[in-house]
């Protein structure tokens, strides 16, 4: 099934120069890369972005983290774009990312972990509409 899904370079990945070699791991995987945009995350969208994490007790440390420097976020498109965009991203907890994946191939943080990427349709849709407005239609 043909998928769209966002992914995010966040800042820690932009400041170390890695957005290329990230993007480049998709593209060598086959995705198609449908949209691509740097920009400043707003407090708004991080807030909506985030929303399920709002009353956690990490989410202000989340919030400054998102909003402190640019991003590059991107509409990519492929088979089962979604859950296997999320194998490659690998696991939240750095203990837990798979040997091979982004995650456990450059970062050891929680928090800067370098990339996001929808985790199930729905939050593709909710997210695509967020970060890329101008595509829906
Ligand atoms: P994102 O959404 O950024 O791709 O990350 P994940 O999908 O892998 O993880 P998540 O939604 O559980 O967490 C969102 C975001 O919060 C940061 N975080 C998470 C944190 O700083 N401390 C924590 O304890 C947790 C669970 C990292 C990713």
């Amino acid at each position: 099934m043909t998928e769209r899904t966002l992914i995010v370079v966040k800042p820690d990945g932009v400041q170390r120069g890695l957005t290329g070699e990230i993007l480049a791991r998709f593209e060598k995987r086959g995705f198609k890369l449908v949209a691509l945009k740097m920009l400043t995350v707003s407090n708004e969208l991080a807030e909506a972005h985030y929303a399920e994490h709002k009353e956690k007790p990490f989410f202000p440390s989340l919030r400054d983290f998102i909003t402190s420097s640019p991003v590059v976020a991107m509409v990519l498109e492929g088979q089962n774009a979604i859950p296997l965009s999320r194998q490659m991203i690998g696991a939240t907890d750095p203990l837990q990312a798979a040997p091979g994946s982004i995650r456990a191939e450059y970062t050891l943080d929680k928090q800067a972990n370098l990339i996001h990427g929808s985790d199930s349709p729905d939050a593709a849709q909710r997210e695509l509409r967020l970060w890329f407005p101008e595509l829906q239609g």
